[in-house]
């Protein structure tokens, strides 16, 4: 861990084979990567399916993490957490799943490559993204300038309950 860290923004969701414990247990094993501290974890939300509506609800949470490894290798880490969840990657966009890990954002980057997009392109127009991120990050601007915490007061609302 030579580098300054990174401060970055992980969203977490799932909507399968018991999303609350999932959402948790991930929590759990980023927690466990070495090169990697988990500052901050937002809430749990239940929140109404984005999409195809004929799945379930989520839980969705955001979290804060400092880490020495490159975007790459942090989605290299996230991805190894999804299969071992047992996420099997599926043609239906927005479908449902039992582990979802995003990388909303690492420090100030803008990443476009064929495996990451970053700021994650879904950050702006998301209450299950933009709340819990405002909750342990009100005073974040993303690069674009935009205020989460404004971001998350204007964005509609969908019947999502904050768990705990
Ligand atoms: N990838 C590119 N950028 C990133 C990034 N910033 N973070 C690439 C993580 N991965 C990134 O991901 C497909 C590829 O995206 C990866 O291999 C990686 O190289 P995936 O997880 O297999 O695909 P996905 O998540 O099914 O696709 P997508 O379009 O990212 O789905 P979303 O946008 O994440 O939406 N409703 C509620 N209420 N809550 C939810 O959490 N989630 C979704 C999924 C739909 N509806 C939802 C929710
Ligand atoms: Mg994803």
């Amino acid at each position: 861990m030579s580098s300054t860290p990174t401060l970055a923004y992980i969203g977490l969701g799932s909507n399968l084979s018991e999303p609350l414990a999932q959402v948790q247990a991930a929590i759990h094993e980023i927690t466990n990567i070495t090169q990697i501290n988990v500052m901050r974890v937002s809430s749990l939300y239940l929140s109404k399916p984005m999409g195809p509506q004929d799945q379930g609800d989520y839980i969705n949470a955001v979290l804060a993490l400092e880490t020495s490894l490159s975007a790459i290798k942090l989605l290299d880490a996230l991805q190894a957490i999804e299969n071992e969840a047992g996420r099997v990657r599926k043609e239906n966009r927005w479908g449902a799943r039992v582990l979802d890990l995003d990388i909303l954002l690492f420090g100030a980057e803008i990443i476009n490559n064929p495996r990451l997009t970053i700021p994650h392109y879904g950050i702006k127009e998301r209450e299950f993204v933009l709340t819990p991120l405002a909750e342990i990050a009100p005073n974040l601007i993303l690069p674009g300038g935009e205020s989460v915490k404004v971001l998350s007061q204007d964005i509609a609302n969908n019947a999502m309950v904050k768990l705990s």
